[in-house]
C-alpha cells in the first residue's frame, strides 16, 4: 500500500455538460472517496486550451480537438485523494469509448459518434507534474 495524496484536474468536456452528465460523473468521483475542493463551470478559450494540450500539437486530432473543448461549457474539478492521478484515470477508462471497459465512465456513457476526435466526456491529469500545471492553469 502506497500513501500519496495528490489533487489532480478533471474536466467533463463539452459532450458530458451538454449530456448533462456532470452529476453523475461528479456521483462516481465522490463515490470512489475522492473529495471535490474545487469546481467551476467555464467557456474555455483557445489560449487557454492551446496551453492545456501544448503536448498534442501537430497531431491530426489536435485542431479538431480544441474546436471540439471550446464548443461548449466545461466543468473543471480540482479532487484531490490518495492516489487520485491514476485512480480518476482508472474510473475514466481508457481514451477510445468503443473499447473502453463497461463500468468506467467512457465504457458506460462514451459513443463514439465516428467523428474527427474522440468526445469521451471527461480529461483528468496524467502525473504529478501535469496535475500542478494543468491546475494552475484552470484555477491559477
Ligand atoms: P486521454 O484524455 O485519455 O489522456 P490523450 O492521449 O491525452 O488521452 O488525448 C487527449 C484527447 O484527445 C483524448 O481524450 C481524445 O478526446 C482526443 N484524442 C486522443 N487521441 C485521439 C485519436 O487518435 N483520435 C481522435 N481523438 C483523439
Amino acid at each position: 500500500m502506497t500513501t500519496s495524496i495528490e489533487e489532480t484536474l478533471v474536466l467533463v468536456k463539452p459532450d458530458g455538460v451538454a449530456r448533462n452528465l456532470t452529476g453523475e460523473i461528479l456521483r462516481r468521483i465522490e463515490a470512489k472517496g475522492y473529495s471535490l475542493v474545487d469546481i467551476r463551470l467555464l467557456q474555455a478559450d483557445r489560449e487557454l486550451l492551446a496551453k492545456h494540450y501544448a503536448e498534442h500539437e501537430g497531431k491530426p486530432f489536435y485542431e479538431p480537438l480544441v474546436e471540439f473543448m471550446e464548443s461548449g461549457p466545461v466543468v473543471a474539478m480540482r479532487v484531490a485523494g490518495n492516489r487520485v492521478i491514476e485512480g480518476f484515470r482508472v474510473l475514466a477508462g481508457t481514451t477510445d469509448p468503443t473499447t473502453a471497459a463497461p463500468g468506467t465512465i467512457r465504457g458506460d456513457f462514451g459513443r463514439d459518434w465516428g467523428l474527427r476526435v474522440q468526445q469521451n466526456l471527461v480529461h483528468g491529469s496524467d502525473s504529478v507534474e501535469s496535475a500542478e500545471r494543468e491546475l494552475s492553469l484552470w484555477f491559477g
